[in-house]
């Protein structure tokens, strides 16, 4: 379980990486005697071929199990899947220590050095060797990530499942209701985890402790060509450079939170409640756009989810348009089998994990995406979301198999998201969503601006935040009696928000947040926010775009679509710097492009919070 090699990474930590007939696989490895001497460089050469041809093999049958497995949760599919990623996760420790063994050999070449190394980080939570370890951690992350998936909380006493509460959060303005829906989920899907939680931390920092890691965090922090500690100082400089702008966010939201419930539910001063923001996990803002909306002349006027339901889109049509986008763009269609087994809206009679995520199952051209589909402005977002990463997937099908990956996982989560951020009011005009009437004039630009800081914006401590938890609970220093207080302690430090009930060590909030009970890292999606930015501002500069930058759409520009390509099909086979450029021009990753966006809101913010009070 938890390979980070190959083409899963990103979505579903374990659940795509895996190898076909393991045990087979393992007949290989153990085929193989460790050459007795000093390694050579042939030899080295040899070990990184080996595994690269026995872990593509072994990886497809796991990718079937794990996704029967999301898609239909049962005692028998939990056992099928911890067997399997058991079985995987002993493959890919075999392969990390073997690589130890070659890393520093001096002569190497580029690519047996790069792949050494990728083969020594590749697994998201390694387990040590010892007898039954590996079984035991596979166990208890498949069946935190199943728990997950069955979850349910309750909206007016009666149950409701996740993608519906996830729903029902963004449209219901009861203060009451919301607080019911949001203490039921944190308590009935969180809590319980809490102990295998614990059993799970300390079973993976063995095994990174065996692979020569401090522990897991430092693991994960090592995946970004440069040291675990230049990694960690660069999200901070990112967050200190955008923090200025999620401040004035933060203070504009809470006065006019404040302005919709008064004082008794939403106070003018403090952290925010943080059931109030539109969202389970107060992640992304953009459903309660309507609360903050700018009064009368400055809205909008059209909210997507409305056109979408309007013209009758149903979630097929809402992929199929999502595709159109990456065809105008000259990438070739998604293939019948993409539209024969994607679960694209939740079965009606059986469990499967709801959150959505991307697949290759053949590390070739059998992709698909996996989502319970709503007809809204979020899941419309979504799966450009998933799409982006089902066209890198395809984009990199022919790099040897250590290199089927994104640049970095920054770049994976991203690539959808810029293409997103072209659904601009004519491009819904383009595809006969709004009428040509009712694009909002140039007066309306700070509307448009804060709908997506809403989501943005917001999202940025948040992405930063989660993994800052799990970087010190694996290090120890959050120890599992105060797993509860350094949450609730981040999400005030960063995000400004605070519980809407109390919160003792008997919960578990990081539990029902989706990334924590199935191991996907989290920062990937913090430098996403950013990336994509930066991403688009190039796309938009190639494509001679000349008006505000939050206009601009690269809709059927073929020229952007051939360069965006020439960065996707290098896939994990360059430092990511090497393929921010090719794209870009550029080599760093920065917040100077989302910055630049959102300039003429933050003016307008700081306009609107003048003689306010700021931070919390
Ligand atoms: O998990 C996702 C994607 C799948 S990779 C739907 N996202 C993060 C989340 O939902 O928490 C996308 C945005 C952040
Ligand atoms: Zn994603």
């Amino acid at each position: 379980m938890m390979v980070r090699f190959s083409v899963s990474m990103f979505a579903l930590a374990g659940a795509l990486c895996a190898v076909p007939s393991v045990a087979g696989a393992q007949a290989a490895v153990a085929a193989t005697p460790t050459p007795a001497g000093k390694p050579t460089v042939a030899q080295a050469d040899a070990f990184v071929a080996e595994a690269e041809r026995v872990m593509a093999a072994a990886s497809i049958d796991a990718s079937r199990v794990a996704w029967v497995n999301a898609t239909y949760i049962t005692d028998d599919t939990d056992a099928l899947a911890a067997k399997s990623g058991a079985e995987m996760t002993d493959l890919g420790v075999k392969y990390a220590l073997g690589a130890a063994r070659y890393a520093s050999l001096p002569g190497l070449s580029f690519d047996t050095k790069r792949k050494l190394d990728l083969l020594r980080g590749g697994l998201t939570l390694p387990a040590p060797t010892r007898p039954g370890a590996s079984e035991e951690l596979s166990t208890l992350t498949t069946k935190m990530s199943s728990s997950y998936g069955k979850g349910m909380g309750t909206l007016d006493g009666k149950p409701i499942n996740g993608s519906d509460i996830e729903a029902a959060m963004g449209s219901v303005r009861d203060p009451a209701k919301l607080t019911e829906m949001w203490t039921s989920w944190n308590d009935k899907v969180g809590a319980p985890m809490r102990g295998d939680y614990a059993k799970m931390t300390a079973i993976s920092n063995e095994g990174a402790r065996e692979l020569g890691y401090k522990d897991v965090g430092s693991l994960w922090r090592s995946g970004y060509d440069m040291t675990p500690e230049q990694f960690a100082a660069l999200t901070d400089k990112i967050w200190k450079e955008v923090e200025p702008l999620y401040m004035a966010l933060h203070t504009y939201t809470r006065w006019k939170l404040n302005e919709k419930y008064g004082d008794a539910v939403q106070a003018k001063t403090g952290p925010i409640r943080s059931d109030l923001l539109g969202n389970m996990w107060a992640q992304e803002w953009g459903n309660i756009y309507d609360i903050v909306a700018p009064k009368g002349a400055g809205d909008v006027g059209y909210d997507t989810g409305d056109l979408l339901k309007a013209k009758g889109y149903d979630p097929l049509k809402m992929v199929k348009q999502g595709e159109g986008f990456y065809s105008s763009l000259g990438f070739a269609p998604l293939p019948e089998t993409f539209w024969k087994r994607s679960q694209i809206t939740k079965p009606a009679d059986r469990d499967v994990i709801c959150h959505a995520s991307a697949w290759d199952l053949d590390n070739q051209d059998d992709i698909r995406i996996k989502m319970c589909t709503k007809v809204n402005a979020d899941d419309f977002v979504t799966i450009h979301h998933e799409l982006g990463h089902n066209y890198y997937q395809r984009a990199y099908k022919a790099q040897p198999f250590l290199y089927k990956n994104g640049a970095n996982d920054g770049f994976h989560e991203a690539i959808g998201d810029t293409v997103a951020l072209s659904i601009t009011p004519d491009y819904l005009v383009k595809i006969g969503l709004l009428d040509a009437a009712k694009v909002p004039s140039a007066d309306k630009d700070i509307g448009l601006l804060l709908r997506q800081a809403m989501d943005k914006v917001a999202f940025l401590p948040f992405g930063l935040l989660i993994d800052k938890w799990r970087w010190g609970v694996f290090s120890g220093q959050i120890p599992a009696t105060g797993y509860q207080a350094a949450w609730d302690q981040l999400r005030l430090q960063y995000q400004g928000i605070k519980p809407p009930v109390a919160r003792d060590e008997t919960k578990f909030d990081a539990g029902a947040k989706y990334h924590i009970p199935a191991a996907v890292p989290y920062t990937r999606y913090f430098l996403a926010r950013v990336l994509q930015f930066q991403f688009y501002k190039a796309a938009c500069d190639q494509s001679g775009w000349k008006g505000p930058l939050h206009r601009c759409s690269f809709y059927d520009d073929k020229a952007v679509g051939t360069k965006l390509n020439a960065m996707l099909s290098m896939g994990q086979s360059k430092p990511w710097p090497d393929a921010l450029q090719v794209f870009t021009g550029s080599r760093q990753m920065s917040g100077a492009a989302l910055v630049a966006y959102f300039a003429p809101l933050k003016a307008w913010l700081d306009v609107q919070n003048k003689g306010k009070p700021t931070g919390w």
